[in-house]
């Protein structure tokens, strides 16, 4: 069971943990894609440590964390001895099952299913999440002039609508994870991108009946549980 967290945003020469050489720390946003890792870390059993860094505050973009982390996005994740942090959420958690594989079990040690999982997370992180979350979340980033970013929007909501599609048919063949072996480091974005469906207003649970009954699984995991109630989020299928 990991250690207390630190869950404030507190500059990292201040923190009370700065003595712990030998954990690593996770820059998150509550709720955000970083949950996923969080998940991740939270199954290893292993302590670590948490610094909130609110996006919707802002802190992504403070002169503080750009220095920490210069793409401005969580997660990232500082590891003991290493110079830079690590980012890019499917290299993070790769990272974390790998060096906790005696006791967890979220990489598959077969290689096409592991190639099932980079198979899931290039499409989730670049084109689900990327081109349509950020499409609709940020259409400032495809396109400068402010009387087109409705359109964008809409037109990325789309983009999500079919992308959820998709997700469903690929779950709805009776699997009871993302990867047919099991649980991986996959299942916890999809849990993430399970909320934001429902925060963006679709109806998920009647056009998603089996990436809900994934969602629900996940739900009964006590790490899943414990990271929900640590990052503040209130969550049912
Ligand atoms: N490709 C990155 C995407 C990370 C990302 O976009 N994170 C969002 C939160 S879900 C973020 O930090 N946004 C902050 C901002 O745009 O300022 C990954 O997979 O880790």
């Amino acid at each position: 069971m990991p250690e207390p967290h630190n869950l404030s945003f507190e500059p990292r020469a201040e923190g009370p943990y700065t003595r712990r050489m030998n954990t690593c720390r996770l820059y998150y946003s509550p709720g955000s894609c970083s949950l996923a890792a969080h998940v991740v870390l939270e199954e290893t059993g292993a302590p670590y440590v948490l610094d909130a860094v609110p996006v919707a505050e802002g802190a992504t973009q403070s002169p503080r964390y750009l220095a920490i982390n210069p793409k401005g996005r969580v997660p990232a994740l500082e590891l003991p001895g290493e110079p830079r942090v690590l980012t890019e959420l499917p290299a993070i958690v790769t990272l974390i099952a790998r060096r906790h594989r005696a006791v967890l079990d979220m990489l598959p040690a077969d290689p096409l299913d592991e190639a099932r999982c980079n198979e899931w997370f290039a499409w989730l992180t670049g084109w689900v999440h990327g081109v349509g979350f950020g499409g609709l979340w940020r259409p400032a980033r495809f396109i400068a002039a402010p009387a087109l970013h409705a359109a964008v929007s809409a037109h990325a909501r789309g983009t999500i609508e079919a992308s959820y599609a998709t997700i469903e048919q690929r779950l709805a063949d009776g699997r009871e994870y993302a990867v047919p072996c099991g649980y991986t480091v996959v299942d916890p974005f999809l849990l993430v991108l399970y909320r934001w469906g429902v925060r963006i207003g679709l109806p998920m649970r009647d056009t998603c009946p089996a990436w809900s009954a994934l969602t629900s699984r996940l739900l009964e995991r006590p790490a899943v549980q414990r990271v929900l109630r640590d990052e503040g989020i209130e969550f049912a299928v």
